[in-house]
């Protein structure tokens, strides 16, 4: 039972699957994929298989919304439907899941359509980590004929930037490759700085890969504008009602294998950037300043305050 699941989860955790947009993807997948391997025979053992596969990705990474609100939300879709034949509730759970990963596409098009427009011709753009949100935008602004180079750092500890640097030259944008404490030494020559996001909190706070937060801060000092391309479904409806979002520390042995038995090795994998950091939020509603994102979530996802478990 949940074999699919289970599985996921493992990849999620193993980070096999990277980036809150493809971890929010493959989460979905696996949701569709329990009807095949379900023995529930009532809508009520439908609904506990389901609760029971949220929990297991729910705990597969911590710092990830985007796939707490689909899951979530597939499943109210279940829980909602007047439906009680365990055949059409299968159907549910499928249309809802299509309909999510429809809706994300999407948003990832209008970002990088957006986005796009904001690339000058011969721009340097720093990215930090690998977002595929961010390489989707590039992506788009090459297409578009923009002429730009990126610099990316490699982002320790698991170099999610080595991916983002091969992204990029696959495309055929010149790329420079840098380690994550030369981002200032750099910041002279870059026009703006556009990062992913993992969590967007109530106040407009980003919660990105660790190392963001200097970035902004650096970027803020060189007046380079810092932009976070997102979708607004990584909002945290829970920070609205007063919880921290959680920053998910990972394995020491990713920082140092082997290292000296009582040294104390920290890894956290993300961090808080201030909204004061932040030049906008360019998002599936527009490019928007990151104090109005509660206004931006009641327009569009006005269910999201509903789901809070
Ligand atoms: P997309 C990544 O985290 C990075 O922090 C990146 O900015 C963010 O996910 C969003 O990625 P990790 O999974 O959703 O590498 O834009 O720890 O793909």
């Amino acid at each position: 039972m949940l074999r699919s699941v289970k599985n996921t989860a493992e990849k999620i955790r193993q980070m096999q699957i990277q980036g809150a947009h493809n971890v929010a993807i493959a989460a979905i997948e696996a949701i569709e994929k329990i009807p095949n391997e379900s023995s529930a025979a009532t809508k009520k053992e439908l609904l506990e298989e389901l609760s029971q596969a949220k929990h297991i990705l729910f705990t597969s990474r911590e710092t990830e919304p985007l796939m707490r609100n689909s899951v979530r939300w597939i499943i109210s879709q279940v829980e909602q439907s007047k439906e009680t034949k365990i055949r059409q509730l299968n159907c549910v759970i499928s249309s809802a899941s299509q309909q999510f990963l429809k809706n994300l596409q999407e948003s990832k098009e209008k970002i990088a359509e957006m986005g796009s427009k904001r690339i000058r011709d011969n721009s340097v753009i720093l990215t930090h980590c690998h977002s595929s949100t961010v390489t989707y935008l590039l992506e788009k602004a090459a297409q578009d004929g923009k002429s730009f180079e990126i610099i990316c750092t490699e982002t320790r500890p698991i170099f999610q930037g080595r991916r983002t640097a091969k992204e990029m030259l696959d495309i055929g944008v010149k790329t420079t490759f840098i380690v994550d404490s030369a981002a200032r030494f750099f910041m002279n020559q870059v026009d703006l700085v556009i990062v992913g996001a993992d969590a967007i909190t109530s106040e407009g706070n980003v919660v990105n890969k660790i190392g963001t937060s200097t970035i902004a801060l650096i970027a803020t000092e060189a007046r380079a504008p810092f932009y976070v391309a997102t979708e607004l479904l990584k909002f945290d409806p829970a920070t609205m009602y007063g919880d921290y979002e959680k920053i998910e520390e990972r394995a020491p042995d990713e920082v140092w294998e082997n290292a000296p038995p009582k040294l104390v090795v920290r890894n956290p994998a993300f961090e808080v950037t201030r909204r004061d950091f932040i030049h906008g939020i360019i998002c599936e509603e527009g490019i928007i300043s990151p104090h109005s994102i509660t206004e931006a979530m009641h327009r569009k996802y006005l269910w999201i305050f509903d789901q809070k478990s």
